[in-house]
């Protein structure tokens, strides 16, 4: 095992109430015709001398070993997503950045992939990608969220979200694997 502590939670409502799957009490409101889905991952990052690990940090003087990751995705189906990231244990009073990515983690940091991407090829913004501004506060914990009138797509969701640093460079320094769905 690589020590890391996993969990994975999803949710499934259909809109006439029947559950799919497996079903936690507070999921979320299901649309009259739509569908809510919550997916929810809480994970600690790794170094990469961990193979096979689900979450690393890239930069253990920012994200240390050990530090923690929480997302969650909750959907209407094709109507709107919140995907909400919180951190920590991080470096303390630091901005971030960070953005739902393709790829899952791995050792290299590039193995994530690019942003993803509501309508592929299209603008570069936080209305056609999913962005986070990140700022830890004294604790070295941040929240964030970002919020959609679209949901992840069918046979491409997504598969992480990637911290990078602050500023012009915008290096990845950490990746937490997530399993989107919508
Ligand atoms: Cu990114």
């Amino acid at each position: 095992m690589t020590g890391t502590r996993r969990k994975l939670m999803m949710t499934a409502l259909s809109g006439a109430g029947i559950a799919v799957g497996s079903v936690a009490a507070g999921g979320g409101a299901a649309a009259a015709d739509g569908h809510s889905v919550v997916v929810e991952v809480r994970d600690t990052f790794v170094t990469t001398k961990v193979k096979d690990a689900t979450s690393y940090t890239y930069d253990p003087a920012l994200v240390p070993a050990g530090a923690r990751v929480k997302v969650r995705s909750a959907s209407v189906r094709g109507q709107r997503n919140v995907t909400t990231l919180w951190l920590g244990g991080l470096k303390p009073r630091t901005h971030f950045m960070a953005h739902v990515h393709v790829g899952r983690c791995g050792v290299d940091p590039l193995a994530s992939g690019g942003h993803y991407q509501h309508r592929v090829g299209g603008p570069v913004d936080a209305e056609n990608e999913v962005w986070f501004s990140v700022r830890t506060d004294a604790r070295g914990n941040a929240r964030a969220s970002a919020a959609h009138n679209w949901t992840y797509e069918p046979g491409r969701f997504p598969e992480s979200v990637v911290v990078h640093e602050h500023g012009p460079q915008a290096r990845r320094i950490a990746c937490a694997s997530v399993p989107f769905a919508s």
